[in-house]
């Protein structure tokens, strides 16, 4: 009998499938045993050889031979998911947002404590990006001073057709910022101002760029440009501002170009190439916590502070001043 994790996947979309075919094709310890989706149809097409479609995500979570469940369905959907998989006593990974509501992130965080210890990984890939990882190195080797800045531009290269609204900007793709703001300067969000400039005429209705200013208990400030209809490519960037020097993100390897256009990097195209490796290393140190019957990284308490920003950052679209962030006591779980 193989000790290879077995996995359930709930959600079979656009990162849904990335996953499985990580899982099934670039990772080992793990099967993809089951898959589901509330379209069937697409569900049957992204099982892997040998993995069962459910037709419910609640089956696919209460199957014996499902001993850990990821979660890659749209963001309203993840409340019931997690609370289900909590209560089955199941390691869960949870793709981002955890939820879009602060109701539901602490229903999330009770369930999880009230069971007694980590189930809950949300999928906050860029803590495992070896280049934020080396940052972050650096910031907390201490030689830099204390960090009083964070620059971090957040652009996609164009919107999925029908998937974004104007609210998703800020609760869908604000989250990756926030959370690394918090991962590298170690401290939290205490509150969020929203400023939106000349509205980019590639977007239509779409409010795009955002930008946004986040507040963090120690004082220092961190930029986050959102960008989701930029065209040219995805590309993220950051830089850390320190009392006695500065530390950024290195550009990615790439050929260097030299032709008619003049010298040129190719820049990624999408999150699932700019983010490659992290995704892999994200789901590594998973399934060795899952095998466990645990959890590591990013946890409930980050899906929550991240959800608390979002929510305070579409306040503070409407308001225009600073809103914030008030999140109640950490739990000993999380510590
Ligand atoms: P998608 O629309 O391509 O896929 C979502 C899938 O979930 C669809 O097939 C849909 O039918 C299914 N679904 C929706 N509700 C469901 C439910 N209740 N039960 C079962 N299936 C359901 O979207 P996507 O881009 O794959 O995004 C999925 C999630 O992953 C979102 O939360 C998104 O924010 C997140 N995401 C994270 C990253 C990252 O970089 N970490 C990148 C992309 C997407
Ligand atoms: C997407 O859902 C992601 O999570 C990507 O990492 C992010 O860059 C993108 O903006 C989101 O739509």
């Amino acid at each position: 009998m193989s000790d290879n994790l077995k996995v359930g996947v709930i959600g079979t979309g656009m990162i849904g499938c990335d996953h499985i075919r990580r899982l099934t094709q670039v990772l080992s310890g793990v099967d993809v045993v089951a898959v589901n989706d509330i379209d069937a149809k697409r569900a049957a097409g992204a099982a892997p050889a040998g993995a069962r479609a459910f037709d419910s995500a609640p089956g696919l979570i209460a199957a014996d031979e499902v001993e850990a469940v990821v979660i890659c369905s749209w963001g309203p959907a993840h409340e019931d998911q997690l609370l289900a998989a909590i209560a089955a006593g199941k390691p869960v990974f949870c793709e981002k947002p955890m939820t879009t509501s602060e109701d539901a992130a602490l229903k999330v965080m009770d369930a999880e404590v009230t069971f007694g210890r980590r189930l809950v990984q949300v999928g906050f890939m860029r803590r495992f990006d070896a280049d934020y990882r080396r940052l972050k190195a650096v910031i907390d080797g201490g030689e830099l001073g204390a960090a009083l800045m964070f620059h971090s531009a957040h652009r996609n290269a164009a919107v999925p057709e029908g998937l974004y609204t104007s609210e998703m900007p800020l609760n869908d793709t604000l989250v990756h910022d926030a959370d690394i703001a918090r991962f590298l300067l170690s401290d939290e969000i205490s509150g969020v101002e929203v400023r939106t400039p000349r509205r980019s005429s590639r977007g239509g209705e779409l409010r795009d760029p955002t930008f946004v200013l986040l507040h963090m208990g120690s004082g220092a400030l961190v930029d986050v440009e959102i960008s989701v209809n930029i065209g040219y490519g995805y590309d993220i960037r950051g830089e850390v501002s320190c009392e006695a020097g500065v530390a950024r993100l290195p550009e990615r390897p790439a050929p260097v170009v030299r032709d008619s256009h003049g010298l040129r990097r190719a820049i990624p195209e999408d999150w699932r190439e700019r983010f490659i490796e992290a995704y892999d290393q994200e789901f590594r140190e998973w399934i060795v916590a899952a095998k466990a019957g645990g959890a590591t990284g990013p946890s409930a308490w980050d899906g929550y502070a991240a959800t608390l920003v979002a929510d305070a950052a579409l306040r503070a679209v409407d308001s225009g001043k600073l809103e914030t962030v008030a999140m109640r006591d950490k739990p000993e779980i999380y510590n």
